[in-house]
């Protein structure tokens, strides 16, 4: 048997399952590849205290990756919340030791419920140190926004456009995703020299918890199955959307998309490409 390939997870624990490694691990698990994970973090609210974000040592960040690769080795991997400065240099320390390629960042900032899940200071190192190890990023709006000292982005030739400037960063590959604006669900690719614009319909539902932790997992997998660049994208956005079309709630709190939807009820819509050079 031919075993499946082997993928990462960096990123925060999110406790309520929809988000961070628990949706990355259920997403490599839907694509069929092997899944690991390495906790950068704990998110959690303390009922008492409300603290949300517990710490994880940068020893034990360390600890997890070295077991990873001696146990197993890895073929590609994502990057998730990674929370701060030391974490990601640390991070982007082990990235270029072990010489990994395929590599998703998806520059994490802030949750669906507001949470702060990147800290101000580690801005700079995200895009310094981590981001130039990439093969693809994937920020969102106000990811892309603060990427680019605070622009404002509301069009999708805004969106055009900060892809081509986000490219300087050294990323051979940004995908800015814009489903925070309104209309269809439509992404940027930028990889150099083409821009390719995925689209979906916009999904009138606001159980998306976790939607864009997923949307990198299946590139990253896509990825390190062999796919390229562009049809590990399109893939993975209908891989996501198929899960947010199916997204739900167990209680009256922003729910998870449905991990597994494209295995139980198929493709749910059809992803329009357009290129323009
Ligand atoms: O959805 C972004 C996200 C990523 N990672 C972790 C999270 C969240 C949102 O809450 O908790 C660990």
């Amino acid at each position: 048997m031919k075993h499946p390939s082997r993928v990462m997870s960096i990123a925060g624990s999110a406790a309520g399952g929809s988000a961070g490694i628990q949706a990355d691990l259920k997403t490599f698990q839907e694509l069929d590849v092997y899944g690991m994970s390495i906790i950068t973090a704990i998110v959690g609210r303390h009922p008492e205290t409300n603290k949300n974000v517990h710490a994880v040592s940068i020893e034990a960040i360390e600890a997890q990756f070295a077991t990873a690769i001696k146990q197993v080795g890895v073929d590609g991997l994502k990057t998730g919340m990674l929370f701060s400065k030391e974490v990601i240099e640390t991070v982007a320390g082990l990235l270029k030791r072990s010489g990994v390629e395929r590599i998703v960042v998806d520059p994490v900032m802030i949750g669906k419920m507001n949470s702060k899940l990147l800290e101000d200071d580690a801005i700079e190192a995200l895009k310094t140190k981590l981001i130039p190890l990439a093969t693809i990023i994937t920020p969102n709006v106000p990811e892309a926004s603060v990427l680019l000292e605070d622009r404002p982005l509301h069009t999708i030739e805004d969106l055009q456009k900060a892809a081509v400037d986000l490219h300087q960063l050294g990323a051979p590959n940004v995908l800015v995703k814009g489903g925070r604006l309104k209309g269809p669900a439509i992404d940027v690719l930028y990889d150099g020299e083409t821009i390719t614009t995925y689209e979906a319909p916009r999904i009138d539902t606001v159980h998306t918890s976790g939607a864009g932790c997923s949307y990198s997992a299946a590139i990253a997998a896509n990825l390190t199955k062999g796919l390229p660049v562009k049809e590990a994208v399109r893939r993975a956005k209908s891989y996501v959307t198929t899960a947010i079309e199916h997204g739900f709630s167990y209680t009256e709190i922003v729910g998870p998309t449905y991990h597994a939807a494209e295995r139980k009820y198929g493709e749910a819509y059809k992803i329009k490409i357009d290129t323009l050079q």
